[in-house]
C-alpha cells in the first residue's frame, strides 16, 4: 500500500450526472500517463460530498471494473451519516478495494470518544484496513499523536492520509509510529513530508502532474533534494495557478486539454469562466 495514490477526480456532465465514459477515460490517464500507484476514490477531489450514496457505489463499481487489479485501491467511505458509511464499507469491500479509508466526521463539534467509535464501527464492520483521513482545515477536527495512538489500537486502522502543514506533528508520528502508513495529503508540501519519511502521497493534481510528484517523492527518498527541490518550485508554480484560477475545474480542463472527457464540476461548484478556461489552456501547454 505504499507509494503515490491519485485522489480521483470524477468525470460529471452539465447537469451533473455521472459520465461514466469520461470517468473510464480519467482512470486510463492515472494508469497510463500519470503511472501512478493506486487511486483513491471518491474523496474530496471526486466530489464526494455533494453526491448521493448510489452515485458513490457507482463510482466504486467502474473504478474497479476499469482497473480491475492493475493498481491499490483505497475507498473513501467517510461520512457524518455513519449509517452510510457502513453500507459503503461493506460495498467497497465486497468490491474488493484493497483498504478503506474515512474523513473525520465534521460539521457538528463530535467529540473524541464519539470519533474513535466511529472509526472503530466502520472497519469493525468489515474484513478490510481503514486509513484515517485526517483534513483539519475543511473540517475543523484536529487529532492529537495521542488520540492517534490511541486510535491505532485498533489493528485495523493501518495509517493516515495527513492532509496538515503541521510537521512537527507528523515527524513525532514518523518517530511514533513507524510500523503505520503516512500519506502526505498536501501535493505542494510532497518533498518536505517525504524527507520526514512518509510511506506515500494521495494528491489531487497528481491526475495530472503525476509523474513530478514521483520524481520528487523518488529524488527525496535517495537523498537527492537539490533536485528534488527544483521540481517541487515547478510543481508549485503550477499548483499555485492551478488554486488561483479554480482547482478542480482547472484540473478538469487540463484533462480535457489532454484529450480526456473530464466533464464539469458538480454543483454548488461553479463552471470556469471563458477568461479562466483560456488560463487553463495555457496552462496545460505550459505544464503538460
Ligand atoms: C481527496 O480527498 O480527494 C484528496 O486526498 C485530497 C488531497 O489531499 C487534496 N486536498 C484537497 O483537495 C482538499 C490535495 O491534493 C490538494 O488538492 C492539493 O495539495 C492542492 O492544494
Amino acid at each position: 500500500m505504499k507509494g503515490l495514490f491519485t485522489a480521483l477526480m470524477v468525470s460529471y456532465d452539465k447537469d451533473g450526472e455521472i459520465n461514466e465514459k469520461g470517468l473510464r477515460e480519467i482512470i486510463r490517464y492515472n494508469l497510463d500517463v500519470t503511472k501512478v500507484d493506486g487511486l483513491y476514490v471518491n474523496g474530496s477531489t471526486g466530489e464526494n460530498f455533494m453526491i448521493s450514496t448510489e452515485e458513490k457505489k457507482e463510482i466504486f463499481r467502474i473504478v474497479k471494473d476499469e482497473v480491475k487489479d492493475r493498481v491499490k485501491l483505497i475507498a473513501q467511505v467517510g461520512s457524518i451519516n455513519l449509517k452510510e458509511s457502513l453500507e459503503l464499507a461493506k460495498y467497497a469491500t465486497d468490491l474488493g478495494y484493497d483498504a478503506l479509508s474515512a474523513v473525520t466526521p465534521f460539521y457538528y463539534k463530535f467529540d473524541f470518544e464519539e470519533i474513535k467509535n466511529y472509526y472503530n464501527t466502520i472497519i469493525n464492520s468489515v474484513d478490510n484496513k481503514m486509513i484515517i483521513y485526517s483534513i483539519p482545515f475543511l473540517t475543523g477536527v484536529n487529532i492529537s499523536i495521542d488520540q492517534f495512538a490511541e486510535l491505532f489500537e485498533n489493528e485495523k486502522i493501518i495509517g493516515v492520509k495527513f492532509t496538515a502543514g503541521d510537521f512537527y506533528l507528523l515527524e513525532r508520528m514518523r518517530k511514533t509510529f513507524p510500523d503505520k502508513l503516512l500519506y502526505a495529503g498536501f501535493d505542494e508540501m510532497l518533498l518536505s513530508a517525504a524527507v520526514l519519511g512518509v510511506d506515500g502521497a494521495i494528491g489531487s493534481t497528481f491526475n495530472v502532474n503525476g509523474q513530478r510528484a514521483r520524481e520528487i517523492y523518488e529524488l527525496a527518498n535517495k537523498g537527492e533534494i537539490t533536485k528534488a527541490r527544483e521540481i517541487q518550485h515547478e510543481t508549485n508554480d503550477f499548483i499555485t495557478e492551478l488554486l488561483n484560477n479554480g482547482l478542480y475545474q482547472t484540473l478538469k480542463e487540463i484533462l480535457k486539454e489532454k484529450g480526456v472527457d473530464a466533464g464539469y464540476c458538480r454543483q454548488p461548484m461553479k463552471e470556469l469562466t471563458e477568461e479562466k478556461v483560456e488560463v487553463a489552456k495555457t496552462m496545460a501547454a505550459k505544464y503538460f
